[in-house]
């Protein structure tokens, strides 16, 4: 640091002089007595008593005079800005986008032709529904928005981990808002959607079936934002150097598998661990094991459009990938956290207008009206016109010019004489040039036609893809799709409502409407909802749009909870320990206090969590290194004992001590109970076993053995033969 010296002012400091530094990014210090920085006002006062307020007498009214204690105040009581009106609870990180095969063919774009070319990147995941401070594991949709600082200005992918939405003309986005969030009279529920107002909306807006398939899947419920996937939902259009045109659809794909839990787990998490996406995320990165996605595209042209069973510009449609298949051209990695959750994943502002040369529009409806929403949100929420100047939304892979000046909190005016376009002025500062070949072109389409407030007859099949996506999931993904319509639909208090809905079902899967029914406790079969076009039933099932098969091979990247006593095996601890650290997964020891617990060899090993603050539905697998007396203590704990049944119940893998068998047992796991999941420990090689058993995440089988609801299922399953 430089020392730079200026003289104090202040009578009581007159002795001292004012020590300021130059820190190693050229910025200024204001240096205390003991070396560090002094804490000032925003004019840069030094601040001498930040305890008490300035006040006549030892007990007397506080002055007004107190500028310090009146410019605090004033700041906090201004630090909320408008939460974002969707999306409002995020989480962002930043990363690095590099690419590997070139779409020259179809595109300007330099990010996207420039093999080996890194981009800057930043990505915020959120759920839609709930507020700024709910929980996580809420079941709603994740947004999945990236930003890429490209050579050619700022690229935004404003996604979701779902590659179809519940509308298909933007007119109907504030009242599929106002009907998912909390009820205006009341206030609650929030961040859910299981209430009267949304299914009474969707069940008069049948085009929202296929979305509520995927919203009712395991989809909403994801593990980590690590385990999702990510999808720009839209058609866009890539533009290449003759003006050429190529539709695309973009797709991130987890290289960590897809992963998410179940219902049950999900409700108790929001209890144990309200920021359990977040806090993954933040960990991995911590950790060094940063996540990473593959950007594909599908490619498209006009005859596929015309030929495709249905409309490319209805985002209530997606287009099978074994029908147009997911090219790979690049990957990301997301491995930086942000120095301020505000200044960054708060402030960042994603727009769908953001593209760059090479990277177009369709008339798809929803995305025309978004791109206009988006801009003007960002007036609201940021409060300025200029809220392209906060660093996190400034281009960071080429400069910014123009004419555009003032507004509130302008950083950013033109410099010199000159602030408009055309003008004949030279050399009196910067003076920016519209550029006819290197600027953005719109893509030339020829439009025609009447203005009419109508509805393409091309989007009126609502139930087709509903189905295929149905059909597409694994017995146990339909079951939990079942589970989740039938809890949904008891929450809405009106029975008419419950029955138009299990009405719209019977257009997408008679046996779905059946369970629902029976779960629901329906005496009949309520009548089919009338279709607008008769719903396919000969579109193939398409593998790729289920999760189960879509895992990771092996438990890298999971979390074990290892629950120890005292008197556990050190030797056990340390095998189990090393071998998951050496497969790229992490352990947490949980013990019955949080100072540990004290091994058979008198070793300690320290607790990450007291078993209270540690429930199994923290972890992908358990392990339980329990000594007899242990065993025998936490038989009577029913915290321990939870932390077994929900472990079991939750079809994770269980391994455990002989010792701990009889604490098994009293968790209700009894000895007819215990499956190939529920695995003894007692070398290293059972240890492997286990950990390679983990690698599959869930023993699903066990889910029919130990829910209630199965029943109903199988039934209709074997009903349907
Ligand atoms: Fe959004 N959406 N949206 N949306 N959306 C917003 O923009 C909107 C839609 C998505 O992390 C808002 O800055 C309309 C589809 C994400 O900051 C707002 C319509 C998809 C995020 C808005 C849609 C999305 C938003 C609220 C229907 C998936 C969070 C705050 C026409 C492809 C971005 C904001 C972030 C946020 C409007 C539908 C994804 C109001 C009008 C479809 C990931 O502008």
């Amino acid at each position: 640091m430089t020392k730079t010296t200026s003289e104090d002012t202040r009578p009581e400091d007159a002795a001292r002089s004012f020590d300021t530094e130059v820190g190693a990014g050229g910025e200024l210090h204001q240096i205390a007595d003991d070396g560090g920085d002094v804490l000032t006002t925003q004019q840069g006062v030094r601040v001498a008593d930040d305890q008490n307020s300035l006040k006549v007498g030892d007990r007397g009214p506080t002055l007004l005079e107190d500028f310090h204690f009146r410019e605090k105040i004033f700041h906090f009581d201004h630090e909320r800005i408008p939460e974002r009106v969707v999306h409002a609870r995020g989480f962002g990180v930043h990363g690095t986008f590099t690419l590997t095969e070139s779409l020259e063919d179809h595109t300007v774009a330099k990010m996207l032709t420039e093999v080996g070319e890194q981009t800057q990147m930043f990505v915020r995941f959120s759920t839609v529904a709930g507020n700024k401070g709910s929980p996580d594991l809420a079941r709603d949709v994740r947004g999945f928005a990236a930003k890429f600082y490209t050579k050619e200005g700022n690229w935004d992918i404003v996604g979701n981990n779902i590659p179809v939405f519940f509308i298909q003309d933007a007119i109907k986005f504030p009242d599929m808002v106002h009907a998912a969030k909390q009820e205006p009279d009341r206030g609650f529920p929030q961040a859910q959607t299981a209430h009267d107002n949304f299914w009474d909306f969707i069940s008069l807006t049948p085009e929202s079936m296929h979305m509520i398939m995927w919203i009712m899947s395991d989809r909403t419920i994801p593990r980590s934002f690590r385990t999702i996937e990510g999808f720009g939902v839209h058609t866009f259009r890539l533009i290449n150097a003759e003006g050429k045109g190529t539709y695309v659809k973009f797709h991130f794909k987890p290289r960590q598998g897809l992963q998410s839990v179940m219902w049950n787990e999900a409700v108790k998490i929001n209890g144990a661990d309200p920021d359990f996406h977040r806090r993954d995320l933040w960990d991995a990165i911590d950790q060094d094991t940063p996540p990473e996605w593959d950007l594909g595209v599908q490619l498209f042209d006009d005859e596929f459009a015309d030929n495709f069973e249905f409309d490319v510009l209805d985002a209530t449609k997606l287009i099978p990938e074994e029908q147009i298949p997911v090219r790979i051209i690049g990957s990301f990695v997301l491995d930086a956290r942000v120095e301020n959750f505000f200044a960054e994943t708060e402030q960042v502002a994603f727009c769908t207008q953001n593209v760059v040369p090479g990277i177009g529009f369709t008339n798809d409806p929803l995305l025309q009206g978004r791109n206009f929403s988006y801009l003007d949100t960002q007036l609201k929420r940021l409060g300025s016109p200029n809220f392209t100047h906060i660093p996190i939304n400034q281009p960071r892979g080429c400069p910014v010019m123009n004419f555009q000046q003032d507004g509130h909190m302008a950083m950013r005016n033109p410099k010199g004489r000159v602030n408009y376009e055309p003008n004949s002025w030279a050399g009196s500062g910067p003076n920016p040039r519209e550029s006819p070949t290197t600027g953005y072109r719109h893509f030339p389409a020829e439009e025609s036609g009447r203005k009419a407030q109508v509805r393409s007859a091309s989007f009126a099949d609502h139930y087709s893809q509903a189905r295929q996506f149905f059909i597409s999931q694994a017995p146990i993904e339909q079951k939990h799709i079942g589970d989740a319509l039938v809890f949904e639909l008891s929450k809405v208090e009106r029975v008419d409502i419950r029955q138009k809905i299990v009405g719209h079902l019977r257009n997408i899967d008679e046996t779905l409407a059946k369970v629902v029914a029976g779960g629901l406790g329906l005496k009949e079969l309520p009548p089919k909802e009338k279709a607008a076009v008769e719903p396919r039933t000969d579109l193939p099932a398409s593998p790729a749009l289920s999760i189960v098969g879509r895992g990771p091979e092996s438990f890298a990247g999971r979390k074990l909870g290892i629950l120890v006593t005292d008197g556990a095996s050190a030797k056990l601890v340390k095998a189990l320990t090393e071998s998951v650290a050496a497969m790229g997964a992490v352990s947490e020891i949980i013990a019955p206090k949080i100072a540990g617990a004290t091994l058979d060899d008198g070793t300690l090993v320290e607790g990450k969590q007291k078993i209270d603050g540690g429930p199994s539905i923290l972890y992908d697998a358990v392990a339980l290194l329990l000594s007899k007396d242990g065993a025998a203590q936490l038989a009577e704990d029913k915290t321990a004992k939870d932390f077994v049944s929900d472990a079991f119940a939750h079809c994770k893998f269980i391994g455990h001590t002989p010792e701990a068998v009889p604490f098994i047992q009293r968790a209700g796991v009894t000895e007819k109970d215990m499956d190939e999941g529920v695995i003894p420990l007692d070398s290293a090689k059972s240890v492997d076993a286990f950990l390679k058993a983990c690698g599959k995440l869930r023993l699903w089988d066990r889910e029919f053995k130990v829910d209630l609801d199965a029943a109903g299922f199988l039934a209709a399953q074997s009903a349907k033969g």
